[in-house]
């Protein structure tokens, strides 16, 4: 598939995302609406999309369409950007700026941000548990609310952000490295591909696809992430440059120097591009977004 090809695939499927969660953000005037517009903003200010696409695509991967995935792809883009929200905070990293705008906090205040990330998770939740008990058949919607739960947990990405943490300042050393990147990053975009499998019944050999896939892409996602923190350019990232190196984080460069970071992130999307090729030509777009999200920008 062209990259152009690819390109306006993308922005058609982050197009009906936006419309599916907006259907979730219109309610009337409520004594609460300050919450609501905190979370809004950050949900709209910008965001790839690209759990929520990882998770549709996973699902129509394995022949599906339904309101049900919609949904359930809504409630990963608030667990993403509930994340987010809280990473920002004056307590964690301290940024002013993410998308190229004022991070929420900044805009609303940080008891209110608080707040907007914790209603986005609940929310998220609320939404799940709603379409799964409206189903004759709940659990496939079961098995996927489980895979995103622990995916965003402190089994994995609080566990890993909590490693994070502590790792400032520290020796650079290659275990808690691995375990930061699987964790906060990974394995919240490989729960959103699994997830998908799950919903849609999928074979437990088309299972092991998809999380073979989820598991590469989120590995050289968050190398990029760290390359791009060193030589990305400010504007297009949206966000402060060399942050990453002024507090002391742990990352791939750091330990490995940026050139074998570059050939770790491009192996890891060969592989990924290897475990979902088992699905034959439709697994095309998967493909074409390991490609993307390794020559990503921002
Ligand atoms: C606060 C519990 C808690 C966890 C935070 C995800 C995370 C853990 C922190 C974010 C720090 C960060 C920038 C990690 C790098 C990888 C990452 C998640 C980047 C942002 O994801 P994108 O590029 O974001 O998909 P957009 O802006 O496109 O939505």
């Amino acid at each position: 598939m062209k990259m152009m090809d690819f390109k306006s695939m993308l922005e058609q499927r982050q197009q009906e995302f936006d419309m599916a969660l907006s259907t979730h953000f219109n309610e009337p005037t409520l004594y609460q609406h300050k919450v609501f517009e905190a979370m809004r903003y950050s949900l709209n200010v910008g965001g790839k999309r690209i759990r929520p696409i990882l998770f549709l695509e996973a699902y129509s991967l394995c022949g599906k369409s339904s309101q049900i995935a919609k949904d359930f792809a809504c409630a990963l883009e608030m667990i993403h950007t509930y994340s987010l929200i809280h990473d920002d905070l004056p307590a964690m990293d301290n940024d002013d700026f993410r998308r190229g705008n004022p991070t929420n906090h900044k805009v609303f205040g940080e008891g209110m941000a608080i707040l907007a990330g914790d209603g986005l998770l609940n929310y998220a939740y609320e939404l799940m548990l709603k379409r799964t008990l409206d189903s004759d058949n709940p659990r496939p919607a079961l098995l996927a609310m489980n895979t995103i739960a622990t995916a965003s947990g402190v089994y994995g990405m609080i566990g890993g952000q909590v490693v994070d943490m502590q790792s400032e300042g520290k020796a650079p050393n290659e275990e808690d490295l691995s375990f930061i990147h699987q964790h906060k990053t990974a394995a919240l975009l490989k729960a959103s591909v699994v997830a998908g499998g799950y919903l849609a019944q999928a074979s437990q050999e088309n299972l092991s696809r998809l999380d073979a896939y989820g598991h590469h892409i989120g590995m050289a996602f968050q190398i990029v992430d760290d390359i791009l923190d060193i030589v990305g350019n400010q504007d297009k990232l949206g966000k402060t440059v060399g942050s990453d190196l002024e507090r002391g984080k742990l990352t791939y460069p750091c330990v490995y120097g940026l050139e074998k970071s570059r050939v770790m992130a491009k192996e890891h999307l060969e592989s990924a591009k290897q475990a979902i090729c088992g699905f034959g030509p439709s697994s095309e777009f998967f493909s074409a977004l390991a490609d993307f999200l390794l020559h990503r920008e921002y």
